[in-house]
């Protein structure tokens, strides 16, 4: 199938969803089917501002009837973002909260290690049961975490070792589920706008931003841009929206906010056609940042209606030096409105956004 069919099916295929439907807003993922004894941290997204505390616990499910009888677990976090506050002010050091809640409160247990390392980021917590406690089976908490944000953004809290053995010594098959911890924020979505007609060093301030609509089909070249027209004039700062400009290299990382439910991703640069990524399924509930890649804008459209025809031509030949020099009509720039801007008009003409053609 060559890419017009599939842009005419895809065109077919929106004209048919015009009643309205589209996919409704993310949903969370319902839980994996893990069967077997897994360690994780609940909740496993905890949200909290800089300078508050939050407390989190440290549990073991699908245990089933053996069940466990000692533990060894090293979480890692972001020294730079979070600190344990010390649970138990009588011991030197620092450490988590036990036993007071968990399930070896009332139990005969052995600590060997409960000792938190809040310059480094890793917390060390090893124990056994001891005669004549019995395993803990099912499920259990094993110890709480106060956590004491010191600055904006977020930490994944991860296990380096999560390691549960039953009374013979022998270890079980463990999972672990790493959590973060952080504002009411997503993961970081990152990627890369390069801009057609510039070198790597020129590709700075291309706005990127998020919107609750749903992304449009790139349209086949000879449509009318009704549909461009319409995404453009959605592309515009708006402090209530996300929204972060690319660095020279065309990078971007956004961070945003949960309040929100958004579906497409754009970015916009004067001069070029938008572009627009689908935001990733699985975003409401990945602990992962998700890489969108890189997408190359085509330029052209200096008259800001996300098609580049007849009048973005003449446009620019009317701006060509000498002449008073119009920065919204260099498209690449240099500083100069020259045959190099007609020339990448000329080259994209009957092209309309949005763009959705981003590669690895
Ligand atoms: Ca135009
Ligand atoms: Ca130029």
């Amino acid at each position: 199938m060559t890419n017009r069919v599939k842009k005419f099916i895809s065109l077919a295929l929106l004209l048919l969803m015009s009643g309205g439907f589209f996919p409704q807003a993310i949903q969370a993922t319902p839980p994996s089917n893990v069967v077997g004894p897994t360690l994780y941290i609940d909740p496993p997204q905890a949200i909290v501002k800089s300078g508050q505390d939050i407390t989190v616990a440290v549990k073991a499910r699908n245990l089933g009837e053996t069940g466990f009888y000692g533990a060894q677990i090293v979480l890692t976090f972001d020294a730079g973002h979070v600190q344990v506050v010390d649970g138990d002010p009588a011991q030197d050091g620092v450490q988590v909260t036990f036993p007071a809640g968990s399930s070896f409160e009332g139990a005969k247990y052995f600590v060997g290690r409960n000792l938190v390392d809040n310059g480094n980021g890793k917390i060390s917590f090893t124990i056994t049961l001891q005669q004549p406690s019995a395993p803990i089976t099912d499920e259990g908490t094993l110890f709480f975490i106060t956590w004491h944000a010191i600055k904006e953004g977020w930490s994944k809290i991860d296990f380096a070792a999560g390691k549960l053995v039953d009374k013979d010594g022998q270890a079980l098959s463990v999972v672990t589920e790493h959590s973060f911890i952080g504002e009411n924020t997503l993961m970081p979505v990152t990627g890369q706008v390069k801009l057609q007609g510039r070198q790597d060093g020129e590709f700075g301030q291309t706005l990127v931003t998020l919107t609750a609509d749903p992304c449009l089909p790139t349209l086949p070249y000879s449509i009318s841009n009704t549909q461009g027209k319409v995404q453009t004039t959605g592309v515009k700062v708006d402090a209530e929206r996300p929204h972060t400009y690319t660095d020279e290299h065309g990078n971007f990382s956004l961070i945003p906010d949960r309040n929100n439910t958004y579906q497409c991703l754009l970015v916009y640069q004067k001069g070029y056609l938008v572009g627009e990524h689908s935001v990733p399924q699985d975003w409401y509930t990945s602990q992962e940042q998700a890489n969108l890649g890189t997408i190359t804008l085509p330029g052209g459209d200096v008259t800001n209606d996300d098609v580049i025809n007849i009048f973005d031509l003449v446009k620019v030949a009317s701006h060509m030096s000498p002449g008073p020099y119009d920065p919204q009509v260099d498209i690449n720039g240099d500083q100069q409105v020259d045959i190099s801007d007609l020339a990448i008009t000329a080259g994209n003409f009957g092209l309309c956004g949005p763009l959705s053609k981003w590669s690895f």
